[in-house]
């Protein structure tokens, strides 16, 4: 038992050492990732839903299949910038990963003025880079 929970965890190991920065490619689709029911400059109040809407891609929850780069999943980062092509999303309270393939979230946010950036990346949780993020600012009342 001991010994097959030992060769599955090299399994699993190695598989996701091998999804490594030379199995990246960016998607080849054309597409893009937008906020279904944010405008740039909304008012919205301090806990807000935010729906997050990609064309092209397929969203699909975290870990599955990094190397398959025709999907992905949301990010959500607060007050950020989109992460460059191929690098990791941090994960950290302003970036936030949907890794179970969420397609909206219930945010709370201090009062002022924020930037939300919807960034896609692969199963393995490395950017598609700017040309998959879109930015919004809002206004938290
Ligand atoms: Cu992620």
């Amino acid at each position: 038992m001991i010994r097959a929970a030992a060769v599955l965890f090299v399994v699993v190991f190695g598989f996701v050492l091998g999804a490594s920065a030379q199995d990246f490619k960016a998607p080849e689709a054309k597409g893009r990732v937008y906020f279904k029911n944010l405008k740039n400059g909304a008012e919205v109040p301090a806990t807000f839903t935010v729906e997050f809407g990609v064309d092209g891609l397929r969203v699909r929850p975290a870990g599955e299949d990094p190397l398959d780069h025709a999907s992905g999943h949301h990010h959500l980062i607060i007050d950020g910038r989109p992460i460059p092509l191929g690098q990791t999303v941090p994960t950290d309270d302003k970036h936030l990963h949907f890794g179970k393939g969420e397609t909206q979230a219930q945010i709370t946010l201090p009062p002022g003025r924020h930037t939300l950036t919807l960034q896609f990346a692969d199963g393995a949780h490395r950017s598609y880079g700017p040309k998959w993020a879109a930015t919004v600012r809002v206004n938290v009342g």
